[in-house]
């Protein structure tokens, strides 16, 4: 029961990347570019700015501070290095909602609303209910996408952007509408071998994750950044633990 996904949606995905026509083509390029621009500034020292609120192994967790009031809207950001699995990999699996309910701890459901492409759907989530706050919900539109490195030395990326927006057919009301701006960004580096057989061994993806998210009305604080510090580092740990399981025996993808 807990691992099903009902897809209510009847419009099978279209077989077209999204195209200049889609309403929403130009508000996903601008989210998207700012993204990927971001991993591409040199952090001037910039890391002291953010507090580190989690750090295992390879990974990092770091938050910034801010309230408007009265709600948190801290900022997240973390990053990882994941041995065996590619960025399109990472990629595939943070977007495919087919498997979303196998690594997503803190969700009731996850439904299609509609497809925009093929990479692109708008989708809703439905958060577990959180004591003592009311239950939330989120409305977004997630798109994977593969950039070239921006230079002949920068790998190419891979991301997923969750942007919130609204649709018709899912009107707020229900639950308090949570709105975010969530990014995944992956970048794979490969040492390849003496012999030139690369495994899964020599390939590494560099992730950076980016949450920005409005709990939408009032919450308390300190529950709401204590579900923050506790749920961020356990979803980055389940999700890149999920996908090298699901990756291990098969090819890689590239
Ligand atoms: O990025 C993650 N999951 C994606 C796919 O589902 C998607 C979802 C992001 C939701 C982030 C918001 C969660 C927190 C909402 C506030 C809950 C309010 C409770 C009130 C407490 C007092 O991008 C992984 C998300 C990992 C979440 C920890």
């Amino acid at each position: 029961e807990e691992n099903k996904i009902a897809i209510k949606t009847t419009k099978p995905p279209p077989k077209i990347l999204l195209q200049p026509s889609n309403p929403y083509y130009d508000e996903i390029n601008e989210v998207v570019s700012r993204h990927i621009h971001r991993i591409y500034e040199k952090t001037k020292g910039g890391e002291d700015t953010w507090e580190c609120i989690a750090e295992e192994g390879e990974l990092k967790v770091y938050k910034r501070e801010i309230e408007e009031n009265g709600i948190v809207l801290d900022p997240l950001k973390a990053v990882h290095t994941v041995t065996g699995i590619t960025g399109h990999e990472v990629c595939h699996h943070f977007w495919d909602i087919k498997v979303r309910m196998d690594w997503e701890a803190t969700l009731e459901s996850s439904d299609v609303v509609e497809w925009l492409s093929e990479d692109t759907f708008i989708c809703h989530n439905v958060i577990k209910r959180v004591w003592p706050a009311s239950q939330r919900d989120a409305v977004f539109w997630t798109h994977i996408r593969h950039v070239p490195g921006e230079s002949d030395e920068e790998p190419d990326v891979w991301i997923v952007v969750n942007y919130s927006t609204d649709h018709k057919s899912v009107p707020a009301g229900k639950y308090v509408r949570v709105t975010m701006n969530v990014a995944m960004v992956c970048q794979t580096i490969i040492d390849p071998p003496a012999d030139g057989k690369i495994t899964r061994d020599n390939i590494r993806c560099k992730i950076s994750y980016t949450a920005d998210v409005n709990p939408g009305g009032w919450a308390p604080a300190s529950v709401l950044r204590a579900v923050y510090k506790r749920e961020y580092p356990r979803f980055l740990k389940r999700f890149t633990s999920y996908v090298k399981d699901a990756t291990a025996k098969r090819e890689v993808m590239f």
